[in-house]
């Protein structure tokens, strides 16, 4: 065989087992059988013999050339058959990331389940409310100082001057303070909506979002979650109300903690009170530094008290034949006790941290 195939060959089958990737491959490729690789420059050579040479010398070069295609191929084919990123059908696969519900849907969709159970019915209600259903309505006049109480979010009077000149046409609100809107401070506006639209008895619970124009603390937000109750009719009394919170409480915490009354105003109660839990932060040790009680033992939870008569008159009822109760706590305060959650600002922080943990 002619000396420079010889060597030619000799050098493919050197390296063949170097070739480990599809550079490599691409490299040797381009060296043997490429336009200007080895092999091509041996075919040009090839031109200038005599038939006799070019014949014999053509036979062995044909060879040749197979012989380092064959090892091309071969080394192609392993190359394709082992990939360099391996897939084992046995390997366990990443899980996708899935959301969950905030512990504030997680805590109203039980509390809806234990209310459902005492018999109560769940309204929704609108969380943009205007100044009678969320004030008037409900025994609190423009000079009344409990206005106070409850620091508002107005709306923007240009936005809704269209809504407004409706209101003023229905002959309905006529005499009524419709015309300034604003984010409801509490839910207890659901309360005569409904009042004004269904016959007692009946047993009802309003859950939703309220605001107020508040600065802050680890127990004060200014968009926070209240869930109100009304129960009207016979046995809606206060014995009745204080058997609900208690079987409420030992539900929604699944063991016994303190509950308190204290007598307490609202313009819309008579009697009203306030209900608290025992501070699971000091365990009702009034402890020295208890941020969250402020030394008082107590959680303040919520409002309550027997519907007063004012707000049966705006609706239309009797107050002398129409009695019940009426209650609203606060959602973020009973889950800051069920998870030890120190700070009420963390519930709308967006951080993972805090949130992955329910
Ligand atoms: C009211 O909002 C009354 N509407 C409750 C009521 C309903 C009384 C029916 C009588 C009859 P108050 O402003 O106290 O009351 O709020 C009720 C509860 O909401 C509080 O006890 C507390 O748990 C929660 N709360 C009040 N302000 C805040 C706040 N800024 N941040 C978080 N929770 C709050």
């Amino acid at each position: 065989m002619n000396e420079t195939l010889e060597g030619i060959l000799k050098e493919v089958h050197q390296i063949r087992d170097q070739i480990k990737d599809v550079e490599t491959l691409e490299n040797f490729r381009v060296k043997f059988l490429g336009r200007k690789g080895l092999l091509a420059n041996l075919a040009d050579e090839l031109k200038s013999l005599d038939d006799e040479k070019k014949k014999k010398f053509g036979y062995q070069f044909n060879l040749a050339k197979k012989e380092i295609e064959s090892v091309y191929e071969e080394l192609k084919q392993n190359l394709v058959q082992e990939p360099k990123v391996r897939f084992s059908f046995r390997h366990p696969g990443q899980k996708p990331l899935v959301g969950h519900l905030s512990p504030i849907s997680l805590a109203l969709n039980q509390a809806i389940k234990i209310f459902t159970n005492l018999g109560f019915k769940t309204i929704l209600g609108s969380e943009i409310e205007n100044e009678y259903y969320n004030f008037d309505a409900l025994n609190i006049p423009a000079d009344h100082p409990a206005r106070d109480l409850w620091d508002t979010f107005w709306l923007d009077q240009k936005k809704e001057e269209e809504v407004d000149k409706k209101n003023q046409r229905s002959k309905k609100n006529k005499n009524k303070n419709t015309d300034r809107y604003l984010l409801r401070t509490h839910t207890s506006p659901s309360q005569v909506h409904y009042l004004e639209k269904n016959f007692p008895p009946f047993r009802i619970i309003i859950p939703g979002k309220v605001f107020r124009y508040e600065a802050t603390d680890k127990t004060h937000e200014f968009e926070f979650h209240q869930l109100e109750g009304l129960a009207i009719g016979a046995g809606a009394n206060l014995a009745e109300l204080k058997g609900v919170l208690e079987k409420f409480f030992s539900e929604f915490y699944k063991k016994n903690l303190k509950i308190r009354l204290r007598p307490a105003y609202f313009p819309f109660v008579e009697p009203g009170l306030e209900f608290d839990v025992e501070c699971i932060f000091c365990l009702n040790q009034k402890k020295k530094g208890c941020a969250i009680c402020k030394q008082s033992g107590f959680i303040e939870i919520g409002g309550a008290g027997m519907v007063h008569p004012f707000v049966f008159k705006s609706v239309g009822l009797d107050s002398s034949k129409n009695y019940g109760y009426a209650f609203g706590l606060g959602l973020e305060r009973i889950i800051m006790i069920r998870y030890k959650i120190n700070d009420i600002r963390l519930f709308h922080s967006n951080d993972k941290r805090f949130i992955e943990q329910f």
